[in-house]
């Protein structure tokens, strides 16, 4: 498998496949292409980024078989590699698992527009926007919900990690970017989180790259 992404820096769906494909346990080969450089609008024109129109993430499988947009690399490696590596085995616990993943995947635009991943960055807390505090408020809400009914068996959303983590990973990261205010009872798992030996690999990786998108490191105004 060839999985194609944008900057570890910044590419939060990149982030969310890539985790999909290190927890599938399958081999595949990455390859990072920087967003937005001056071969962007070329490479994005390229055959293997066509089935997505030039979005990454992409996922070959082969010649023939490919797979974009982050749920659906999920899903895909899901179906290749058993359920269970990615969601809860009983029943209401996957159901919120699967619904908490499609609504992050569909959902918390004005957190995902105003506070941008930047994995290498800390800036200055500040109050977020009320339309950003009720996502935030939101995103508490699932997050205690799914570690008091289903999180008991380890430290993540639904006990051991999974495709709901992967979704929520580059929440977890703009969390501390922005020092934005969480419950008490998610530090933890935000620890758990971006301690997780796929993220430090991403971390690692994203502070070695030398890529810089100037309109990303800018602190909110
Ligand atoms: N819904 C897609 C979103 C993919 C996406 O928007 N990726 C961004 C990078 S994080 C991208 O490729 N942007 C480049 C562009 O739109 O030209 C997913 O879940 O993978």
């Amino acid at each position: 498998m060839k999985l194609i992404i944008g900057n570890k820096a910044y590419s939060s769906w990149s982030l969310r496949g890539w985790l999909a494909c290190k927890q599938s346990g399958l081999p595949f080969e990455e390859v990072v292409v920087p967003l937005y450089d001056a071969d962007w609008d070329k490479r994005r024109e390229g055959d293997e980024f066509a089935p997505s129109s030039g979005k990454v993430p992409i996922l070959w499988d082969g010649d023939d078989v490919v797979v974009w947009d982050s749920l659906a690399i999920v899903e895909y490696l899901a179906d290749k590699v058993g359920r269970d590596t990615f969601w809860p085995a009983d029943d209401a616990a996957r159901a919120m698992a699967r619904s908490m993943a499609a609504e992050m995947h569909s959902g918390f635009a004005n957190l995902r527009r105003k506070h941008s991943m930047n994995i290498r960055q800390t800036f200055p807390a500040k109050s977020p926007d009320e339309d950003v505090r009720a996502e935030l408020q939101r995103i508490m809400e699932l997050w205690a919900q799914a570690r008091a009914r289903f999180g008991g068996g380890g430290d993540f959303l639904f006990g051991e990690f999974g495709a709901a983590d992967i979704m929520f990973a580059p929440v977890v990261t703009r969390f501390v970017t922005y020092q934005l205010p969480v419950a008490r009872f998610a530090l933890p798992y935000m620890d758990a989180v971006l301690n997780h030996r796929f993220m430090q690999d991403w971390i690692a990786g994203a502070q070695e790259e030398e890529w810089v998108i100037e309109q990303y490191e800018q602190a909110p105004a």
